[in-house]
């Protein structure tokens, strides 16, 4: 099939548009898990938080954002279907991403348990959550994490969680294998994987092209059709973006982070509510910035 993915087309499945690999068989296994994450930069773990949690979750949200006049009347709320005037719900609101059947998922015993085994170490979360309902013709552009929470520990992971079964044309997310660790990533790594949005008041996208970015450095898109219940981890340095929604029904998913409780943290994301550090005045356009880089 013919996937729409930020700007470009892709074919799905095909050689630069794969699928993810799952790799729940290594759960409990510390050095295997970790050995994989530094080959593929990611782990996708199918099923690993209990699926009539997440439902549970996806319900309380559309009913949350129903309440709120943002779904189209006269439809299953379960749909989640956008209106043609659509309506914007400030998902990360702690009303919502704290209620109790949101947090339930977002802050799991599972969660804590992988990262404890797969760092080695006593983890800690960010209060602050990313829950998202991401409407027709939208997408995240491409971008490694590192340039909007970079400012503590370098071993900070995100966790990808869809509130439902996601197929790939309603906005999945994607990763660039390879991306944090092939040759051909290294010059965007030292360039535009050393910028802070805030510090260098810089946007924070590098493109909206998934194609570009494997014509210029390499490496290869993966995916899947997400179920509820899986998740998908990697660290700071991974590149990813999400498909387009070419859907009329929500995409809703939450990112958020762990990392070794005993590292410094990002004073951005602590909280339940940001804490932003950008003074005022003009952000410098990401053309303009890879003009500089040469990139
Ligand atoms: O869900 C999305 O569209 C973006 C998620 C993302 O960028 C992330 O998990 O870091």
């Amino acid at each position: 099939m013919t996937v729409r993915f930020g700007e470009a087309e892709l074919e799905y499945p095909s050689a630069q548009f794969g699928e993810l690999r799952d790799s729940s068989n290594l759960l409990g296994g510390g050095d295997e898990m970790r050995a994989r994450l530094d080959d593929d930069g990611y782990l996708f773990l199918r099923g690993l938080l209990p699926r009539d949690q997440v439902l549970r979750a996806q319900r309380s949200i559309l009913e949350y954002m129903d309440e709120r006049g943002a779904l189209t009347p006269g439809k299953p709320v379960l749909e989640g279907v956008m209106p043609r005037d659509a309506k914007w719900v400030n998902l990360m609101n702690p009303d919502i991403s704290h209620s109790d059947a949101v947090i339930t998922v977002l802050e799991s015993p599972d969660l804590f348990s992988l990262f404890r085994d797969l760092l080695d170490d006593e983890v800690r979360t960010y209060a602050y959550k990313w829950l998202r309902a991401v409407g027709n013709d939208s997408f995240t552009g491409c971008h490694y994490d590192v340039v909007y929470m970079g400012q503590g520990s370098q071993r900070v992971h995100t966790v990808w969680i869809p509130f439902a079964d996601i197929p790939i044309y309603q906005g999945t997310l994607a990763i660039c294998e390879g991306s944090h660790r092939l040759p051909g990533f290294q010059r965007l790594r030292e360039t535009y994987g050393k910028i802070d949005v805030d510090r260098d008041r810089t946007e924070g996208w590098f493109n909206k092209d998934p194609r570009e970015i494997l014509d210029k450095f390499g490496g290869r898109w993966l995916t899947t059709e997400f179920r509820a219940g899986d998740i998908l981890t990697f660290g700071l340095y991974t590149l990813h973006a999400s498909t387009t929604n070419t859907t009329d029904r929500y995409r809703l998913s939450c990112d958020v982070r762990f990392q070794p409780a005993s590292d410094p943290v990002d004073p951005r994301w602590v909280n339940k509510v940001p804490r932003h550090t950008r003074t005022d005045g003009p952000v410098r356009s990401m053309e303009e910035a890879r003009a500089g880089w040469r990139i």
